[in-house]
């Protein structure tokens, strides 16, 4: 008798890993099968994988997801579905969402077998399991997606800040220049390292003068064009990075927009940048590239650095026209007429927090010395003057930010790192938390609440900030900000900053002082094995006051990784660090003249190119 081969279908469950695998054994007829972990099922369609058995009548096998959730042994002896309830079909099952080109079986095929033939199978199919999905079973590469690998140079752009240039004066090293297509690409280099999710920086649309990294997010609703590429959008990094049983974890800001406002729904005043001429203007005096004798976004026709349809009048009009910039414009606050040489710069590069539109922004000015340790300035002001504070706690402002990342999350986005949390009142930001996570069940979501030292606020360890702005107040529902045991688990851990104070200028010496009085404050925290650990990241490293990439040699860092892989929490690489790339390097740039290459934010592609892959591996 010919034998047919067996096809087997299976409903990855919600809070499943990507990584499906299938173990069998005492195949039937010719007894054969697996070692254990077995082998890897084809994705094939959203949530659907399938195994095809060649020359086989019936199977015993078991399906799991290589991170310890995993059906009871099973039999089957002809195709079916098996859906995420556990049931089995003879033909896919309504609402299957199958890819395009793989076939249902027709009617006529399925009642091939009769029913009453068909053998049942013997074991019973385990449930999903029930608790939520376990990122502590994750290992995380972080990478700053402009500076990592460049898939297609035609998106590349020069911010208008800190370019850098060769000896023959030719702009070099574009700002924006990795990209999701490049990314695509190196996956497997990423996988092959052993790393499970890849966080990567705010991908939403930016505009600033550097907004390479993405923090000044300028449309929550559109990915960034310099980002994508036809046949590398955002949903292919997504479907690509699960095919290979990779999560993506979007980097969200929700406490600032851009300088400029955001497109569609609300405009901060300014002049057009491309009506700017610096006094003293001599032509050539400075290169700006391609920026050179006007400042406005040399990508666009029109020079304009916005397209926002919320934008007055007077302003949509010349983003329609005069992409030179020398037709005169009148500021309608001055009555002053431009281009004219050293007109107020603060006029086209700066706002005027007087004039914000306090249905979308708060109104106390910016962030100064004193603020910085406390709680209602750090959170009620601007950061900086292209980081415009956002009135959180508005419900214009929810809908919009909640709605807009509802939308990546329906594409399949795993899990979500938020920017900045001190700056957001606690029960202002838990509001946006707790909404994505009502939106996509089992969702995993931390903070970045940066702090230079253990962050105890009020429990002391020298601290001279309050509880109410440091990482285990968020992870918490307390409201006794020198009792953390007040309140319970917030279900909103934060990136350690507590272990990552305690690598200070000592890592880089061989010494590990602190680390142990460190975790014994772990009961401070709602979770702390959800707490994500790092030795640097891309706003600090432990040499030099926190701001420079690790700078010792190779075994001092194991150490310290050997500790961050196997203590509590989720680990975390800095792409790079695998190479001691930029060692010792500042993360930022620092100097008036410095550029990205000089920094932990260098581009890292030269060392994934098919030449030097290898090497790097
Ligand atoms: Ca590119
Ligand atoms: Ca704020």
């Amino acid at each position: 008798m010919a034998l047919q081969h067996l096809t087997l279908h299976f409903e990855r469950p919600v809070d499943w890993a990507d990584s499906i695998h299938i173990h069998f054994w005492d195949i039937e007829p010719a007894a054969g099968g697996t070692d254990w972990p077995g082998a890897r099922m084809t994705a094939a369609g959203k949530d659907w994988y399938v195994w095809r058995f060649e020359r086989a009548s019936a199977a015993h096998f078991a399906i799991h997801d290589g991170h310890g959730r995993q059906t009871a042994d099973l039999y089957r002896d002809r195709e079916g579905w098996l859906d995420i309830h556990g049931r089995w079909h003879d033909a896919p099952p309504v609402g299957a969402r199958l890819a395009a080109g793989r076939k249902a079986p027709t009617g006529a095929n399925a009642g091939q077998t009769p029913a009453g033939e068909a053998r049942k199978s013997t074991a019973p199919v385990a449930p999903p399991v029930p608790s939520g999905p376990d990122f502590r079973e994750e290992t995380i590469y972080l990478l700053i997606t402009t500076r990592f690998y460049d898939g297609d140079p035609s998106n590349n752009f020069f911010c208008r800040d800190r370019i850098e240039f060769d000896a023959a004066g030719n702009p070099v090293d574009p700002h924006w220049r990795g990209d999701f297509k490049g990314l695509i690409e190196r996956l497997e280099y990423i996988r092959d390292l052993g790393f499970t999710a890849i966080w990567i920086t705010p991908p939403v649309e930016n505009r600033s003068g550097l907004d390479y990294h993405g923090y000044h997010a300028y449309d929550w609703t559109r990915i960034d064009p310099r980002l994508e590429s036809p046949g590398a959008t955002y949903q292919d990094l997504i479907d690509a990075a699960h095919a290979r049983g990779i999560k993506i974890i979007q980097d969200v800001v929700v406490n600032h927009t851009c300088q400029y406002g955001i497109r569609g729904q609300v405009h901060i005043d300014h002049l057009p940048i491309k009506y700017y001429v610096p006094q003293g203007a001599e032509p050539g005096r400075v290169d700006h590239g391609p920026y050179q004798g006007n400042l406005g976004n040399y990508a666009w026709p029109n020079r304009d650095d916005i397209d926002n349809p919320a934008a007055p009048d007077w302003w949509r009009q010349r983003h329609e026209r005069d992409p030179e910039g020398i037709e005169p414009l009148v500021d309608p606050n001055t009555s002053e007429t431009v281009p004219k040489p050293g007109y107020n710069p603060g006029r086209f590069f700066g706002i005027d927090a007087n004039t914000l539109d306090p249905d979308w922004f708060h109104q106390e000015g910016f962030i100064c010395g004193g603020d910085w340790e406390s709680a209602h300035p750090l959170q009620q002001k601007h950061l900086a003057g292209d980081c415009i504070d956002l009135a959180t706690e508005r419900q214009n402002v929810k809908d919009y930010l909640i709605g807009s990342i509802n939308r990546y999350l329906d594409m399949g986005v795993d899990a979500l790192r938020i920017d900045t949390v001190k700056h957001v009142e606690r029960g202002n930001l838990l509001e946006y938390v707790n909404a994505w996570k009502a939106h996509k069940p089992g969702l995993f979501v931390f903070g970045e609440n940066l702090v230079k030292g253990y962050g105890w606020g009020d429990l002391g360890g020298g601290d001279n900030g309050p509880s109410q702005i440091r990482p285990w107040w968020y992870t918490r529902l307390g409201d006794d900000p020198r009792d953390p045991l007040s309140g319970g688990d917030s279900g909103f851990p934060q990136l350690d900053f507590g272990l990552f104070s305690t690598f200070r200028d000592t890592v880089s010496k061989g010494t590990y002082g602190g680390t142990g009085h460190i975790l014994s404050m772990d009961w401070i925290y709602g979770d702390v094995t959800q707490m994500v650990t790092f030795l640097q990241n891309h706003d600090v490293g432990p040499d030099n006051d926190f701001k420079y990439r690790f700078k010792g040699e190779q075994w001092m860092a194991a150490a310290a990784y050997n500790l961050i892989w196997t203590a509590r929490g989720i680990p975390c690489l800095f792409y790079g660090e695998e190479i001691e790339f930029m060692k010792g390097a500042p993360q930022d740039v620092e100097g008036e003249k410095d550029t990205l290459s000089q920094t932990g934010r260098a581009y890292f592609g030269d060392h994934l190119t098919d030449d030097r892959i290898a090497a790097t591996q």
